[in-house]
């Protein structure tokens, strides 16, 4: 339960990092909804209702949610989307393995990489990027990025690329931040 404040008014829910409030009625009986920019997660409730507490208080029906990256890796499929490092914007975890395959929405296209935010302990943490769905292959490898370097973009060959994300047992950073597309193969 949140706060009870007063008779018929709840107190403001606040806005969660990352993402975005529908509603500013606090009274009795009103329901906010919350939402979670891009690429984040919304973890606890969607809607809260100011709801009458005791026969003189009202308070929120549950917490504010929180806005999270998703976990560590997964399969995503087009048009278009983002992938951040664990715990985006917040510091990654030590001994990381996630792994992301992108899949276009059809086999004629390719898939565009653009690095926004890059931040990885140097030397030490990396994030594999290759071509296909053959996570590893040496052969399709088109990049292992580590500190701050990234290349403007990354386009794949195939409708398929792959990340992988390692850091090792000391030392975190930022992480990072890309996003993906779907673009029209060579015509
Ligand atoms: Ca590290």
């Amino acid at each position: 339960m949140g706060v009870a404040q007063g008779h018929n008014m709840c107190p403001d829910p606040g806005i969660p990092d990352r993402g975005k409030r529908k509603g500013s009625d606090f009274r009795r009986g009103a329901t906010v909804h919350f939402s979670c920019d891009e690429g984040y997660e919304l973890q606890g409730s969607k809607s809260i209702s100011c709801l009458r507490v005791t026969d003189s208080y009202v308070g929120w029906s549950d917490d504010r949610p929180i806005c999270r990256a998703p976990m560590c890796g997964g399969h995503l499929k087009g048009p278009s989307g983002v992938i951040t490092s664990p715990n985006y914007p917040v510091q990654y975890d030590n001994n990381a393995n996630c792994t992301w395959i992108i899949t276009a929405t059809d086999t004629s296209k390719v898939i565009k990489l653009t690095f926004e935010d890059f931040d990885l302990e140097r030397g030490y943490d990396t994030l594999t990027v290759g071509d296909g769905e053959l996570v590893g292959d040496q052969k399709t490898i088109f990049h292992v990025l580590s500190g701050t370097t990234t290349p403007d973009l990354v386009v794949s060959t195939s409708h398929q690329m792959w990340l992988n994300f390692k850091t090792d047992d000391t030392s975190g950073s930022l992480g990072f931040k890309v996003t993906y597309e779907g673009k029209d193969g060579c015509l």
